[in-house]
Formats: structure tokens, sequence, C-alpha cells
């Protein structure tokens, strides 16, 4: 097969110009007037097209060197017919062919792909000089997305792509840099006094990176409420055993789980886990496993209270109380920490008025308890002693919205509210 010379055309005023790109690989079908480099003077670049369409046989010349009108570009195996190469597809084409205004059109789409193949092989269409622009900036135009058909890249494209690296880079400085443990020391406190260094316990070594965790990835939200509970506590407190007559024993904790299980089935959301958002999956739990936070002397544990929907309050509370122990004498089941729809964690029994708790993550919501307290409300025109309790919701600003967020605690406050919906459940 006859081996066609593809020399540099004369191209003006170019002479002794700096070749910017290669467009083209040895292997590569072309054809006639496909751009093969790219040259750049002070002034403009241009794209040098080929005379002769076939096979890339040797390119002669790199990017760097300098080339004047008549040196050897590269070699090609001379063809009969116009051959267009698609990603890895090579397509024969008859020389001749019927020119209607359609074809010239789908003929100049398929030529501009195949112009600018960059070093990874993947086709970049973008102008000689968008091109400069990106590799003044220090851009690789083969990374670049384009906006424009076809994927053609602007010079806005460019910025863009810019801006985002400089972005990524800044967080991930600031990422790095507030994770790295502070090693410089700048005093010792031993300098101020007597101290004690002790082992940090297991279970707070244990939990430390999951709160890091989902603290760092989950953008918190916390939204605070106040529920009137007067008329819940009413009923909490006139609750006595059937045969003994023997006050019950039942917290506030087990009736705000059914409302919290109540608002759960209004607002699927609440009950769903994201893994990793790049999967663009979200997992919405059909079941109502409840995670209660307990204090125990070796730190928090979380365990879960299966299928609160389906049990009453009495039952909640006995298992409430059989689950805490179990957590604080370290006899609690691996297994009982994973799988939860929810958290609630209830500061009710110690103090205090609004917290943010943190998610427990893949959660995507969480509910602080604080201690309910006599307060008097304006009711109508007049002034009423009332139980008050204050909840914290923080939740993943990623899935939930503020507007979901307060909507959610109105239906709780509505079930643990006046005409509270839980009277039957006992
Ligand atoms: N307001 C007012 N009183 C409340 C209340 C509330 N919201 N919640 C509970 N109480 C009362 C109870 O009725 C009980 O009163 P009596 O002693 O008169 O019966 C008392 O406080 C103690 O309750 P409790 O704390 O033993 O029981 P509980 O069902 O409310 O909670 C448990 C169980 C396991 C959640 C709790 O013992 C616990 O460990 N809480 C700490 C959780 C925690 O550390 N959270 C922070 C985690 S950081 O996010």
């Amino acid at each position: 097969m006859a081996l066609i010379d593809i020399k540099v055309p004369n191209i003006g005023d170019f002479n002794d110009v700096e070749i910017i790109e290669i467009l083209v690989k040895e292997g590569q079908y072309i054809n006639k007037n496909d751009s093969i480099i790219t040259l750049e003077s002070d002034k403009s670049s241009v794209e040098v097209p080929s005379n002769h369409p076939g096979k890339v046989s040797k390119i002669n010349v790199k990017v760097g060197d300098k080339v004047s009108e008549g040196d050897l570009i590269l070699k090609i195996e001379a063809s009969e017919k116009e051959n267009v190469k698609t990603d890895n597809k090579e397509i024969s084409t008859p020389k001749e062919t019927h020119i209607s205004p359609e074809n010239i059109q789908e003929k100049s789409e398929i030529r501009s792909n195949i112009q600018t193949i960059s070093s990874t092989n993947k086709l970049v269409l973008a102008s000689p000089k968008v091109r400069k622009f990106a590799r003044e900036l220090g851009a690789d135009v083969s990374k670049i997305s384009g906006s424009e058909k076809f994927g053609r890249v602007t010079e806005e494209d460019v910025k863009s792509f810019i801006k985002l690296g400089i972005n990524q880079k800044q967080s991930s400085n600031n990422n790095e840099e507030n994770h790295k443990p502070q090693t410089k020391k700048e005093f010792e406190h031993t300098d101020f006094g007597e101290i004690d260094v002790k082992d940090i316990p297991r279970i707070k070594k244990l939990a430390a990176p999951h709160l890091v965790n989902s603290f760092n990835i989950i953008p918190h939200v916390t939204h605070h409420d106040e529920i009137d509970i007067t008329e819940m506590e009413e009923f909490r407190n006139s609750l006595t055993d059937h045969y003994t007559g023997e006050k019950l024993k039942i917290t506030p904790l087990a009736f705000i789980m059914k409302a919290l299980v109540a608002a759960l089935k209004e607002f699927p959301s609440f009950n769903s886990s994201i893994e990793d958002m790049s999967s663009g999956k979200i997992t919405f739990k059909k079941y109502f496993h409840i995670g209660i936070a307990v204090d125990t002397p070796n730190g928090l544990m979380v365990p879960k209270i299966r299928q609160v929907d389906k049990k009453n309050i009495q039952n909640l509370s006995a298992e409430l109380r059989e689950v805490a122990k179990k957590c604080r004498d370290l006899k609690i089941d691996k297994k009982e920490f994973y799988g939860g729809s929810m958290t609630i964690s209830s500061l009710g029994g110690i103090g205090g008025s609004f917290f943010t708790p943190i998610i427990n993550y893949p959660e995507v919501a969480i509910l602080g308890v604080s201690k309910s307290s006599k307060k008097q409300i304006l009711l109508g025109d007049r002034f009423e002693t009332r139980t008050i309790l204050p909840i914290s919701l923080s939740y993943d600003h990623r899935i939930i919205d503020g507007a979901e967020a307060a909507r959610f605690c109105n239906v709780i406050r509505d079930n643990l509210g006046k005409n509270f919906a839980f009277k039957l459940a006992i």
C-alpha cells in the first residue's frame, strides 16, 4: 500500500511555529480535511488538516516541535475510501456520496467528533482558542464536560471547571486541616496542678468514630419545639394496675415512641437511610424499630426497640426497662444496635431544655427529648398552668427540608397533645 507524506501546508504567516497538540494517533483512520495537529503562534492557533484520507502509519512530530511549511507531519497508508472512526468502530463510507444539506451536516458532525482525540483517547470538541485558554489556566481540556452540542467545550466551561477545582481543593484542605490530630501541645496540664490520666472507656472509643463520621458527613439541622402534654401527663399519672391498684410505672418515653412512629408513617423520608450519596439511592424502611439512647456507666449505647407500631404502651415501657438494664449490665447483644428507623435520645429524666443530638448514621433523623416542666401559658384570654415538653429534632438536611421537619414535629405534637391518640394503646 502506498505511503503518502502529509506535510505542513502553506498556512499564511505561520513559520517556525510550535505544535501544541497532536490530534490523531498511529493506526487511526482519518479522512481528507480531518485536523491532525494544532499549531500555535504568538497571535493565534490553527488546526492543520490532512489533504488525504487513510490510516496514520507514522507520526513524525511531537508536541513542542517547531515546524514550517513543507515539514513532514506524518505518513499515511493511502485509502481508496473515506474512513470515519466513531468511538471504537470504523465505518467505511464510499468516497462519492450524494451531498444533501442533511448529510453535509451529519458528515461534518461526525468529522468534528474525531477532530480532537486527547491522550486518554477521549473525543474532545473545543476550538483552538478555548484549548489555548484552558492550557494557559493549566486545565486539561479532555477532563472538561462541554455544555454545547456534542459536548463542545466553551470558555465558560473552562472557567467553571477551574472554579470547581479550586472549591474542591479548598474544601479538601479544610477537611484535612480539621481532621488533623492536634499534635503540637501549647502547654502541659501538669503546669497548672495535679492531674490524673485514665483510659478512655472501650464503648466511648468504639462510638467515637461513628459519631465523628455522622457529624462530618451529615449536614445537621436541629428543629426545636414545645409540646403541651398536660392531658397526656394526667392520663399517664392516673394509670393503675387493675389487680393491685398500684400506680403503673410508665414514663413519658413510651408515649413519645408511639407518637414518633405515627409521624414516621406520615413522613417516610424520616424512616430512610442514605449510605452513599454518590449512588443516588435512598432506602425507605417499612418497619418501625426505634433506637433508644441509653446512658450507661460505660458510655452511651443505642439498642433498638423492635416493631414499636405493633406493641402497646405498657409492653413498650417494660421492654424499655429491660433493654436499658441489659445495656447497663453489658448483656446486650451487638445485633440489637443495628437496623433502626430513627432514634430517641431522652434526657427527660435528667434535665435541660433543648439540645442538639447527633444523628445515628445511617439514619436521617434523631429526636431529642428534654425534661418537661410546668409553665404559665396564655390560653385564650387567661393564663393556665400547663405541662410543656421540649423536643429537639436533628435531621439530615440533604434529605429532609426544614418545612418537612416542622410538619413532622406538628404530627408528634398532635399525637401527644390535648387529644393525644394513645389512650387506647395501653
Ligand atoms: N420530662 C419529665 N420527666 C421525665 C421525662 C420527661 N421528658 N422523661 C422521663 N421522666 C421522668 C420519668 O417519668 C421518671 O420519673 P419517676 O422517677 O418519677 O418515675 C424519671 O424521669 C426517670 O426516668 P428514666 O430516665 O429512668 O426513664 P425513661 O424511660 O425516661 O428513660 C432511658 C430511659 C434508658 C432512656 C434513660 O434512663 C436514659 O438512659 N437516658 C439518657 C439518654 C442519654 O444519655 N441521652 C443523651 C445522648 S446524647 O445524644
